[in-house]
């Protein structure tokens, strides 16, 4: 099937269904190869959709064994089969009841989207689009029914039966088989819908609600695993606690289950009462799991578990409104992480997040704006820009009118749209009847793609004591001038410290740019101040402002902003990586701007303040990634420069630094007998022993490599040993060789594990790495058909290695072109993922650009592409 112009589904062509299903009854009959589905639906014709319009019920790779309408068989002729659709051409005036029969074959499923097996348990994905996989529905999130399930399963395959909702009953069936009975009270789409079978361990957890509902937890894992759910377990705890707290919203069943499974494409999924779980993101051990994986378990199971409000309870319209429930439920599982864990630390990492993946997707032919007007295939407009964007507009509305009002603006949409398929208008309605607002400027971030740019000069005049800040606004890419509503947290800063200087367009730190230029002036300064600009990253936009290496330091040592202290130092690093470079790879290693000033300021900033906040010190420690260099140089780029600049500036930190570095290793090492806990404080201290290390190896990499290797033998964590192994991974030798090997054999039974092992070897940035891929790609332990260890080897290759990517000669284009190709056969999804890496092709030197063009357009020649990746590839070329 090839689809050279995918058809384009338009927001402005949304109208309501014509028919509704209010009730479905589901029995599922799992069998490995032909579980059957028997679905009765029961139908109205929509007072709001064309009356006697045909019935047009969505499905895919189904068998039809039976249809009957008000329980007689129906003829052949009073129905149509296509690929996608069955259609009632003339369906009863008035409500009616469906009873289908469909097969389905769940082992031959690797789209992993319906009803698939995975490890042997029987698990669904429904959304976006998977319901019509296991049976003809209507398929759209605006069509809302009250569902309840029967499943039946051979009881020595799958002794657990999971549904949505609440269990009802289960017993015996036919000799060997059992079943189990769910229903869920509250109306879903069929995105929501979920079920597992399958041989699996549970960890059992109890919470109370606020309003005294007792509802029983479980985490269900692979055998024998179930000591690994403990920290899954916790975090549900935690956010189910806290949603009551910060959102005033309580769980609503008496069941909630999360199911973890091996093969899943992408994170998780927040099914109504049955959460389903990317195993990676339930699993964790100090064994097997690093800081970094603790944190994002909590931030997953807080994701999901947050959609049972936004998201489920209040759904989509359509899912041009995906952000609805997505940058809703990401600001959400943000703010969570941050009291959780330390504020000024999470912002940091929720600002690298989108400099790395959003602002390159908005720069790029894939950029599209946080509702889309028009997409070929959903399932690929799960984007950083619909999530992370998505959040940072919900961010910027709390900015604007203030916590309370955000808060009471949220109760109110609640309460308004419980139980509806809602809008973005819906949402921005709430707040703007709270606070009697108009917020139509503010809902253009909502329609607007790229990254607006906010130029600032500052100006002092000592005589009359004011400074003046002139703004003025842009955005490329659009013939749209009106400008954005920005808001700016701003204050002044001085040689000793913050600067109390008022300004009347400034309130609670806040100055609102909503003109496309404005300027706003300080009155009372008593010095030439520096500026502190959207502390706390006030708004993704990107900001222009020429401010010295000395007045950036400034900010770094005496703003009162963590987030913008931070700032400063990534500012001036980025100065000094774009200098370098910009200058051409050759030049990159030896001459280049000083940076002696940069690393003093960061060795007085160590010695004052490292060990108070060791996770925040780690990111002060950090610089920008090779990607921010490339997105702030912009056009004409050439990996190896940026590479080899980013490895001297290293080099100069470790040298300047490495008596500190030392120092600091030996004060946040542990004693031998610590017990292990992941919670913040000693994820911070590890992390900052680990930058350590990495800088000390980049000063003196004999040391270092001696260090790494040290450490992996006396590691009692995975990150540290991991930290050691990625130290070692960069140093050639023996030793490298050695440790990897070992680290395979200690590890051979863990894939998740070994998913980090690729990943390593797939980020190596030498030569001969798509040799070790290719050899990798014949590990026992590597699949195609599984998205965690295709994103591991293939992915930790395309997005985690730019040198060898991108390199001149094209081979590590087409490594990556072989595996799409390969898997877009099995699956779709994760091939369409694939392939958004070369989605920054047009900003590279012309050699690689050609070389990346002439690898889509092969793609793009291939044969029998699927449609998730035949759009990527349209949009990627015409873009
Ligand atoms: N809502 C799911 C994502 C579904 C992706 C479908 N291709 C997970 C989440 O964002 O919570
Ligand atoms: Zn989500």
């Amino acid at each position: 099937m090839r689809t050279e112009n995918p058809i384009l589904i338009q927001l402005a062509d949304y109208r309501p269904s014509d028919y509704l299903i209010d009730r479905v009854i589901l029995d599922v009959d799992l069998h490995a190869h032909e579980s059957r589905v028997k679905a009765e639906l029961t139908l109205r014709p929509n007072p709001a959709g064309i009356a006697g319009a045909p019935l047009v019920l969505d499905g895919e790779d189904l068998t039809l064994l039976s249809l009957e309408l008000d329980g007689r068989a129906l003829a052949s002729d009073a129905y149509a089969i296509t690929a996608t659709a069955l259609t009632l051409a003339q369906p009863p005036n008035r409500p009616f009841k469906l009873t289908i029969r469909t097969q389905v074959d769940p082992t031959a499923n690797t789209r992993l989207m319906g009803l698939y097996r995975s490890g042997g348990v029987y698990c669904t994905q429904c959304e976006a689009d998977g319901f019509r996989r296991i049976t003809y529905f209507l398929d759209r999130p605006d069509v809302m029914a009250v569902y309840t399930t029967r499943i039946e399963a051979d009881r020595d395959e799958a002794p657990v039966l999971l549904g949505n909702g609440n269990l009802l009953e289960s017993g015996e069936a036919a000799p060997g088989r059992h079943f189990a009975v769910w229903h869920d009270p509250h109306p879903k789409p069929a995105y929501l819908f979920a079920l597992v079978g399958g041989r699996l361990d549970r960890l059992g957890g109890h919470f109370t609600t606020s309003e005294g509902r007792s509802i029983e937890l479980g985490v269900y894992v692979e055998p024998g695993k179930s000591a690994r759910a403990a920290y899954a377990l916790d975090a549900t705890l935690r956010a189910m606690a806290w949603d009551e707290t910060a959102f005033g919203r309580a769980y609503d069943l008496d069941v909630f289950n999360v199911v973890a499974v091996s093969d899943f494409n992408m994170g998780a999924m927040e099914n109504k009462g049955l959460n389903i779980f990317n195993d990676k993101y339930v699993l964790a051990s100090a064994e097997t799991a690093t800081d970094s994986d603790y944190a994002g378990i909590e931030t997953v199971i807080a994701h999901e578990y947050f959609h049972n409000w936004s998201g489920n309870r209040v759904t989509c319209r359509d899912w041009f409104q995906l952000c609805l429930k997505e940058g809703l439920t990401v600001f959400r599982d943000q703010e969570f992480s941050s009291d959780m864990r330390s504020r000024a630390v999470h912002r940091i990492g929720e600002v690298r997040t989108l400099r790395a993946r959003q602002f390159p997707e908005d720069a790029g032919p894939l950029a599209h704006p946080v509702r889309p007007k028009h997409y070929a295939e959903i399932n690929n407009f799960y984007t950083a820009t619909v999530y992370e964007k998505g959040a940072e507009i919900v961010r910027m509305l709390r900015t604007l009118i203030g916590a309370s009002a955000f808060r009471a603006g949220m109760d109110r949409y609640f309460a308004e749209c419980d139980g509806t398929a809602a809008t973005v208008e819906d949402f921005l309605d709430a707040f703007a009847a709270v606070t009697g607002r108009d917020l139509s400027d503010f809902a253009r971030w909502y329609e607007r793609p790229g990254t607006p740019k906010v130029s600032v000069t500052g100006t002092y005049d000592a005589g009359a004591q004011t400074y003046r800040l002139d703004f003025s606004q842009s955005l490329a890419g659009s013939d749209d001038t009106t400008p954005l509503v920005i808001p700016v947290a701003l204050g002044l800063v001085g040689q000793q410290g913050p600067i109390d200087a008022a300004s009347d367009r400034v309130q609670d730190g806040v100055f609102v740019l909503s003109e496309s230029a404005d300027t706003l002036t300080f009155t009372n300064v008593p010095e030439a101040p520096v500026p502190s600009l959207f502390r706390g990253f006030s708004a993704p936009v990107r900001i222009v402002m020429t401010l010295s290496d000395a007045d950036r330091l400034t900010l770094l040592r005496h703003d009162s902003d963590p987030f913008n202290r931070w700032q400063a130092g990534q500012s001036v690093a980025m100065r000094l990586l774009t200098e370098r470079a910009m200058a051409g790879a050759a030049e990159a290693d030896s001459a280049g701007p000083d940076a002696s000033a940069f690393v003093d300021a960061l060795g007085g900033f160590l010695d004052a303040e490292a060990l108070a906040d060791p996770a925040f010190a780690a990111l002060m420690l950090g610089l920008p990634g090779a990607g921010d260099v490339a997105g702030e140089i912009g056009a004409n780029i050439d990996p190896d420069a940026i590479h080899a600049a980013r490895l001297t500036l290293r080099r100069h930190i470790g040298h300047g630094l490495m008596g500190r570095l030392h120092g600091l290793r030996d004060a946040l090492a542990d004693p031998a007998d610590a017990a292990f806990s992941p919670d913040a404080a000693a994820a911070g201290r590890r992390s900052l022993r680990n930058v350590a290390l990495d800088l000390i190896a980049a000063g003196d990499p004999a040391s270092g490599a001696d260090l790494a290797a040290e450490q992996i033998a006396a590691a009692t964590t995975m990150t540290d040993r991991l930290a050691g192994l990625s130290v070692l991974a960069t140093i050639p030798g023996p030793q490298r060789e050695a440790a990897l090997a070992a680290f395979a054999t200690r590890y051979r039974d863990e894939p998740l594990v070994l998913d980090k092992w690729f990943a390593i070897q797939a980020g190596i940035a030498e030569a001969d790495t798509p040799q070790r891929i290719a050899a990798l790609q014949q590990h026992p332990a590597f699949a195609m058909t599984n998205p965690n260890r295709v994103r591991a080897l293939i992915g930790g290759f395309s997005m985690g290695n730019p040198t060898q990517f991108n390199r001149p000669d094209g081979a590590g284009y087409a490594l990556v072109a072989q595996a799409i190709l390969t898997i877009d056969k099995s699956n779709p999804q994760l091939a369409a993922r694939l392939l958004t890496a070369f989605g920054s092709w047009r900003m590279l030197e012309p050699v690689r650009r050609d070389r990346a063009e002439a690898t889509v357009r092969e793609i793009h020649a291939a044969p029998g592409l699927s449609r998730d990746v035949a759009d990527i590839l349209a949009r990627t070329l015409a873009g």
